[in-house]
C-alpha cells in the first residue's frame, strides 16, 4: 500500500491508465520559520478577518459566488483571502516560486474582476473567470506581476494538537491557445503577520499547463506541519511566477482547508461517471486517495455507478474518475457523513469555446 504524506495528481486527455503512475510524493521537509521580525504590519488586509477553521468549519472556496468579486482589485466580499500581484517579488523569468519567500502584502491588491476568456486576457496578475461554466479566480505572471498569489488567512485556536490539518486544490490549466509556458504554483505558509512564509515541497506543481488545451488539472494535497496548529494567524499563499514567454493563465480553484482528527467513524461514497452523452459510463476507474496517498480504487458498473467503503468521517479525500476518451475534473471533498452525489461529467469547462476543439475547416 503506497503511503505517501502528500501526493500531486495530474489528469488530462489520454492518461487514462496511468493515473497510479502520477502519484508521487515529497518527504517532510524540515521547516524553518523565520522568527526575526517583529515589525507589524503596515497593511490593514484581508479586512483583518480570519477564518476561524475547525473540524466541522473547513475553509472552502471553489469560486461558485461570482457575485462578490464584482469590482477590480475589491476582495472586501470575501472573508480571508485577497489577491495580491507580487510586483518584484522576484526579478527575471522562470524563477521557482519555492524559492520566492519574502512578504507581499506590499504589493498592489488585485483582481482583474467579471472575466470570461482566459485566451485573450494579456494581463497577467490575479483574475477571476466567473464567466466559465466552472467559475474559478485564476493566477497568470507577465512583466509587471513577477509573483501573483493568493493569501489566506486562518485561525487555527480551535484546532490544537491532536489535529490534522491539509490543504488541497485544484491548479487548472485555463488557456487553449498555442502558449506553452512552464507554470509553476507553489504553497508556502507563515504564523504571525511578519517574516518570511514557509515552503511546502510537497504541494509543488512544476508545471501546470499543456499548450493548445485547457484541460491540464493539478490536484495539490499536502499535509502541514503540526506547529500550525492552535494559532491565531496562520497564513497560507498560493503563487506562481512569470514564465519565461508567454504565461496561461491557471486557475486556483476547490481550496479545501481541512482540521480534523481521526476517528473510527466510517462513511460510504457513491456517485455516477457518465460518458459525453451524459448516461453512465460502464468500467470507469474511480480513485480514492487520502492525504497519505492511499488510494481506493474502484469500477464503475453496467449504470455507470460507483460505490466506495471504508472512508473516514471529517477527513479530506481527492476523487478521480477516468474513462476512456473523457476528463474529469477531480473533486476534493471533506466526509461528514455517506455521500451518494459525488457524480463525475467530462469536463469541458476549462476549454471556453467548444468550437476551438475542432479542427479549422
Ligand atoms: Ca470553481
Ligand atoms: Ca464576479
Ligand atoms: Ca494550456
Ligand atoms: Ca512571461
Amino acid at each position: 500500500m503506497l503511503n505517501f504524506k502528500k501526493t500531486i495528481f495530474t489528469s488530462q486527455k489520454g492518461l487514462y491508465f496511468r493515473a497510479a503512475a502520477m502519484i508521487f510524493a515529497i518527504a517532510l521537509g524540515a521547516f524553518v520559520i523565520n522568527t526575526t521580525s517583529v515589525k507589524t504590519s503596515a497593511r490593514d488586509f484581508l479586512n483583518n478577518l480570519s477564518w476561524f477553521i475547525s473540524p466541522s468549519d473547513p475553509y472552502l472556496q471553489n469560486w461558485s459566488d461570482t457575485v462578490s468579486i464584482n469590482t477590480d482589485d475589491n476582495w472586501d466580499n470575501f472573508i480571508a483571502i485577497t489577491g495580491f500581484r507580487g510586483d518584484n517579488l522576484t526579478t527575471g523569468v522562470g524563477v521557482d516560486p519555492q524559492t520566492v519567500l519574502a512578504p507581499g502584502d506590499a504589493t498592489p491588491i488585485d483582481v482583474i474582476a467579471n472575466q470570461s476568456n482566459p485566451n485573450t486576457l494579456v494581463q497577467g496578475g490575479v483574475a477571476e473567470f466567473d464567466g466559465l461554466a466552472n467559475p474559478t479566480v485564476a493566477l497568470k505572471g507577465d512583466d509587471t506581476a513577477d509573483a501573483p498569489n493568493l493569501l489566506i488567512r486562518l485561525n487555527t485556536k480551535n484546532c490544537p494538537d491532536s489535529k490534522v490539518m491539509t490543504v488541497a486544490y485544484n491548479v487548472r490549466d485555463l488557456d487553449s491557445t498555442a502558449n506553452n509556458a512552464v507554470q509553476q504554483v507553489a504553497l508556502q505558509y507563515r504564523l504571525g503577520f511578519t517574516g518570511n512564509f514557509t515552503n511546502v515541497p510537497g504541494a509543488f506543481v512544476a508545471d501546470a499547463t499543456n499548450p493548445n488545451s485547457a484541460t491540464k488539472v493539478s490536484s495539490v494535497f499536502a499535509t502541514l506541519p503540526h506547529l500550525v496548529l492552535s494559532q491565531d494567524i496562520l497564513f497560507l499563499r498560493i503563487m506562481t511566477t512569470n514564465a519565461a514567454g508567454n504565461d496561461e493563465w491557471v486557475g486556483i480553484d476547490d481550496i479545501t482547508v481541512g482540521c480534523f482528527v481521526t476517528t473510527a467513524a466510517e462513511a460510504v461514497i457513491s456517485g455516477k461517471v457518465m460518458n459525453s452523452q451524459q448516461r453512465g459510463y460502464k468500467g470507469a476507474t474511480v480513485i480514492v486517495t487520502d492525504r497519505e496517498g492511499n488510494n481506493i480504487i474502484a469500477k464503475t458498473n453496467q449504470f455507470g455507478n460507483y460505490r466506495v467503503n471504508g472512508i473516514f468521517v471529517g477527513e479530506t479525500y481527492i476523487i478521480h474518475a477516468y474513462s476512456k476518451n473523457n476528463t474529469y475534473t477531480p473533486k476534493i471533498v471533506v466526509i461528514s457523513s455517506d455521500r451518494d452525489d459525488l457524480d463525475f461529467t467530462p469536463d469541458t469547462s476549462n476549454d471556453l469555446i467548444a468550437e476551438q476543439k475542432s479542427p479549422p475547416k
